[in-house]
């Protein structure tokens, strides 16, 4: 398998459930300003849109797309325990990913990162998301996961939630979320993904300097 990434992104989500599920796997990092591969690759050839993740599959299939991603690693990987098998708790878990995708990444952090968003977008995704956060602080009182154990989801909630450190979302407003955020930063496979990709942004945070 290969994972076309890049550092601290959404993609972080699919190398800590690679991580879980032990599966050996290579990993492509792609520069988000110029789409490039470090072997120059126009990453635009593997997905038109040059978002991150992209997964080639064993079989050569190139999969976009965070929810079918993750899902994908799931279902490949059962001894993992990654995604519920029965249909209940798939949707569940498929509501949960959802959620994240469209109301917090894109919704929510997407105009706070992003560097060409008007002031006007970025007070409005803040306005918008204080009710999505006050959603999930409820649903995440008194749990230790989104669902009943660690699942592809908290991967993707965990990589979101990190984007707090960059933006103006203080998530001491929201404790039950503030703490699910903190334990699980400790679990190993989400500390070694962080920690692996923490050098590689930074490094690509000099590159962007030089060449700026
Ligand atoms: N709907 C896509 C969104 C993926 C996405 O937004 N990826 C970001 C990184 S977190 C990206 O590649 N951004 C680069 C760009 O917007 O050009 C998914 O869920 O996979």
């Amino acid at each position: 398998m290969q994972l076309y990434f890049s550092p601290l992104s959404c993609s972080m989500a699919t190398r800590i459930c690679l991580y879980e599920a032990g599966v050996e796997a290579t990993y492509i990092e792609v520069d988000p300003k110029t789409k490039r591969t470090h072997e120059g690759q126009d990453f635009r050839e593997v997905h038109p849109l040059g978002l991150v993740p992209a997964l080639r599959t064993q079989d050569g299939d190139v999969l976009t797309e965070n929810a079918a991603i993750l899902q994908y690693v799931a279902d490949s990987h059962p001894r993992a325990n990654l995604a519920p098998a029965d249909s209940r708790g798939r949707s569940r878990l498929h509501q949960w990913l959802c959620f994240i995708g469209t109301e917090l990444h894109k919704a929510l952090f997407m105009p706070l990162l992003d560097a060409k968003a008007p002031e006007g977008a970025r007070a409005y995704a803040l306005e918008k998301g204080t009710s999505r956060l006050d959603y999930l602080e409820k649903h995440l009182t008194g749990r230790e996961f989104l669902l009943d154990r660690f699942s592809v989801a908290d991967a993707y909630l965990v990589t979101v939630l990190n984007w707090c450190m960059v933006t103006p979302v203080d998530l001491k407003k929201w404790p039950a979320i503030s703490a699910y955020h903190a334990r699980l930063r400790t679990r190993p496979s989400i500390a070694k993904a962080f920690a692996e990709e923490r050098v590689l942004y930074e490094a690509e945070v000099k590159r962007h300097k030089l060449s700026a």
